[in-house]
This record gives C-alpha cells, structure tokens and sequence, in this order.
C-alpha cells in the first residue's frame, strides 16, 4: 500500500468571519455574518435588519485574530501544518462589493497574513466566498438574485487573484455553495443574501441565484487560470452521502435523488454542464434566465478539483404521497439512524461515510479531492490547571482519517490533503456559538462573549502534530 501523497496537504480549515473579528477595522464593510445574532444548541440564529442595538452579534468580535494573527501563526506552525484555509473576507476587499476600486488596507492585512505564513512553509487554501458577502448587495440588489452579482463577485476575484498572484495557488470559489439546495433560511441567506420573500417559490429563487453564481464561479476559474496557469481551483461542497431508509426501491430511488438534489452545483462545476433531470425539472417547474452564452461559460470554466466538507451522512424514506419528480427537499424528512451515534448538537458521526464519500466523488467526477472540513463540535471543560482533555475528539479525527487512508490505500482515490474544521475554536456558523468547540487549539471564550482570549493547546493538538510528522501512518 502506497500510503498518502509525499506532498499532503495537511491543514485546519477556518473562515474569515468565524475567526477574525475586526468587523469595522481597516475600512470593512458589513457582511452577511455581521447581522446574524448568537442562537444557541437547538435555537436558530436571528437575522437582523442591519445592527440593533443590545443583540449579541458573536462574528463582530469572533476570536480576535484579526489583531493575534501573528502569535496564531506561530501556533499553526507549531503544529506542523503545511496549509491553512481560510477565506477572504469579500467586505475587506470591497466594503460595499459595488465599488469599482479595491479598500487597500484590506488587501494589506492578507498580504502581511499570507507573508506570515509562508514564514513558516505554510501554504495558504483560499476560500473566495465563504458565508460573508457584502450586506450592501442584499440591501441594494436582493443578494444573488441579481445578475448584477456576477459582475461584483467577478471583480473581486480578479483582484485577488491577481493581488496575491504567486503568494496563493489554491483556491475554492464557494463554501458549501450547495447548503441552499434544502431551501432552509440561514442557507440561503449565509450562501446567497436571499430572505425569501412571501410572494416567492424558494427554489425557483434558489435555482436563479445558484444559476449566476456557477456562471460567476466558472469565469473566476477561467481569470485565476489566465493570471496564474499554476492557480488550482476548486468548488467546495458539503457533503453527507444519503442513505435509504430500508429495502424498498422506491426508498432507493429517494435516497439517489437526494444525492443529485444535493450535488448538482458540484455537477455543474465540475463537469461544466446541468445534469439532465435539472434541465428537465428547471423547464417543468420555472421561468429561470439561463442563457446559452451562460452555458458555454460553465463548459469553459470547470473546477481543478473537488473541496469537500464532511460531517455526517443521512438516512431518508420515502412518503406515502411521495412527488414523482423526488426533488421537492420541504417534503424529505431525514430519518435517524441507529447504527451511529450523534454528537451533542444531533450530528451523526459516520466515518465509513468518509470513505464512501470519496468513492462517490472520484467515480462521479474522476477529478482530485480535498478534504477541506471535518471535526467534532463539542463542549470541552478545562481541567484545574487550565489544560483541556479532548479524547472524544481525538477518537473522531482518528476515525475518519483511518477511512481516509482506506479510500486512498485500498479504494485508489485521488486525495490532495485533509484540512480539520475550527482547529483552532471558533465562532459555529449554525449556531454562534463558541461552546461548540472543534479546536485543537482551546481560545478562552464562551458563549456570552465573555473571556480572555488566550489560547492554549488542548490533547489533540499533541496528537495531531504527530500525524502530520508521519504524513498519517500513527494515528
Ligand atoms: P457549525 C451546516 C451543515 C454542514 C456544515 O458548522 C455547515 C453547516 C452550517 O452550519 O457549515 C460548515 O459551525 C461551514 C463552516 C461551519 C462548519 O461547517 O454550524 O463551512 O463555516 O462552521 C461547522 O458547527
């Protein structure tokens, strides 16, 4: 058995607005993740009109990095990474995202940030949009339900791309560009600054503003390969593969349309077309402006590779009044599974799910693949001495990478490397909380905002180190 790559990418994956704090520093605008106050296990997060006051907006302050990066970095190279992703915090750049020339303190502070790095040999992964677009575009055009946008987002990626030309070479162009496929509210609106409006069909406006940002996706590929041929794009997509609830065909025939509802903005950007039962569904069901320029953009703009998130699988059955197309996701209800367990927040922890992940993908898609998130949110108690014991998180990081290796070793797979979510703690997208805690690296603040932001190294950091020393032989 091969083992993995010589040239592993070993990382932790982060995201601007869940870590950087600074929300108003360096002539920032407001973003998406600016007007989503604190929710908690179980509650959802309120998105408010603009900033009111006394609410708890835990992205405003987030764990300070904006101001630590330096010490952080010291940290990451501590731990022996090799990569780290992050994202670009599109507001920085662009502070309304409608402005024709760039916020220069912006492009410094990543400067400095990708300089600090490559100190150290650590190359970064960069995500162009991830949960934090511009508030302004969702206040002055509805978000991405705008052609408008694609302009926007167009230049901003080719400042970027060129700014840090040499300095960067992967990059992703969406987070989870596909979380809004299931139509749920804090989907569309962290992916695309859309709160549906009551006279509106929220997938039809779902598959509109998807639509202009894989065309928008497609000619960034096509820019970041003209600036820099050596640039290596990919989409980023959430992953959890659907099982069927038993036997039943037609709970076969569910679970598989599940999948294609879930994976067809990959499909699209990674194959460069919509898959047939899209094109077939779009012109059954919407009036979409979908032009033919448009789909020759998709052709010529197909991603290098395929970042993924992995977390959790799912399981769904079939209904008795079941629609014949299986698309319509407000009628699937998951259903548990009772071979696994859930974290604390309800997630079912799967690793076999990884490997059979990568085996759908590389047979779907024939293209490389990266492992861009994974990890355990878990409440984490500090001993007396300060320290924190995380034998739960090592044990699922263990897992997931043993299946891993399994789907390289044994299933052949093209895998470029594993970046952990919020290796170091951060702000929860879902929830905003700090409690739910994924880190290596412990940062002393909870859920009330309250603490002193030191970091310190939690059990699994040690472990960790270890697996990047032996490109992941002891786990
Ligand atoms: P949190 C939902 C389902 C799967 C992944 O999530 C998700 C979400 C959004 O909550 O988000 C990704 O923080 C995302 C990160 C996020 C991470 O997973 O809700 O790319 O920004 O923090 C973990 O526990």
């Amino acid at each position: 058995m091969a083992g993995l790559r010589k040239d592993f990418l070993w990382g932790g994956a982060v995201a601007a607005n869940q870590l950087e704090g600074g929300f108003q520093d360096g002539g920032k605008g407001l973003s998406v993740a600016d007007v989503m106050a604190a929710g908690a296990n179980g509650v959802e997060r309120e998105i408010t009109d603009g900033i009111v006051a006394g609410k708890n907006y835990p992205n405003h302050e987030a764990i300070d990095f904006y101001h630590r990066y330096k010490d952080d970095v010291k940290l990451f190279a501590d731990l022996g990474l090799n990569c780290f992703r992050t994202s670009i915090a599109w507001t920085r750049i662009f502070p309304n995202g409608d402005e024709t020339e760039p916020n220069e303190a912006g492009l410094q502070f990543y400067d400095d940030l990708f300089d600090e790095l490559h100190k150290y040999g650590i190359e970064p992964v960069i995500t162009l949009s991830h949960f934090e677009m511009p508030y302004h575009l969702v206040k002055t055009y509805g978000g991405w339900r705008s052609r408008k946008l694609i302009d926007f987002y167009v230049r901003y990626a080719t400042t970027v791309f060129k700014r840090f030309k040499g300095k960067v070479h992967y990059w992703m162009t969406f987070n989870e560009i596909n979380n809004q496929t299931g139509l749920n509210k804090f989907a569309l609106f962290t992916n695309s600054g859309i709160l549906v409006r009551p006279d509106e069909d929220a997938a039809e406006v779902m598959y509109q503003a998807g639509h202009y940002e894989v065309v928008a996706s497609a000619l960034a590929v096509q820019i970041g390969h003209e600036i820099d041929p050596t640039n290596q794009i990919g989409c980023m997509v959430a992953m959890g593969p659907t099982y069927p609830a038993t036997t039943d065909p037609k709970d076969a025939l569910k679970a598989m349309r599940e999948m294609q509802r879930n994976y067809w903005f990959a499909d699209v950007q990674v194959k460069g077309k919509y898959p047939s039962w899209l094109v077939q569904y779009q012109k059954d069901h919407f009036n979409l402006d979908i032009t033919l320029e448009d789909l020759d953009v998709l052709k010529e703009g197909t991603v290098d590779y395929i970042g993924f998130s992995y977390y959790a699988s799912h399981v769904v059955k079939a209904s008795e009044n079941e629609p014949v197309s299986y698309v319509d996701p407000l009628h699937t209800k998951g259903v548990a599974n009772d071979k696994l367990e859930r974290s604390d927040w309800g997630w079912e922890i799967d690793p076999i799910g990884l490997r059979v992940a990568l085996n759908w993908f590389a047979e779907r898609y024939d293209k490389p693949m990266f492992i861009v998130e994974n990890g355990l949110g878990a409440i984490d108690t500090p001993d007396a001495a300060g320290h924190v014991h995380d034998p739960y998180r090592i044990d699922y990081l263990k897992k997931h990478i043993e299946q891993m290796k399994l789907a390289v070793e044994v299933d052949g797979v093209d895998l470029m490397g594993y970046t952990p979510w919020g290796f170091i703690d951060l702000v929860s997208a879902g929830t905003g909380q700090m409690d739910k805690r994924y880190g290596m690296i412990y940062v002393d603040k909870n859920d009330a905002g309250e603490g002193s932001l030191e970091r310190s190294k939690k059990d699994s950091f040690y472990w960790y180190r270890n697996v990047i020393k032996t490109n992941g032989e002891e786990l």
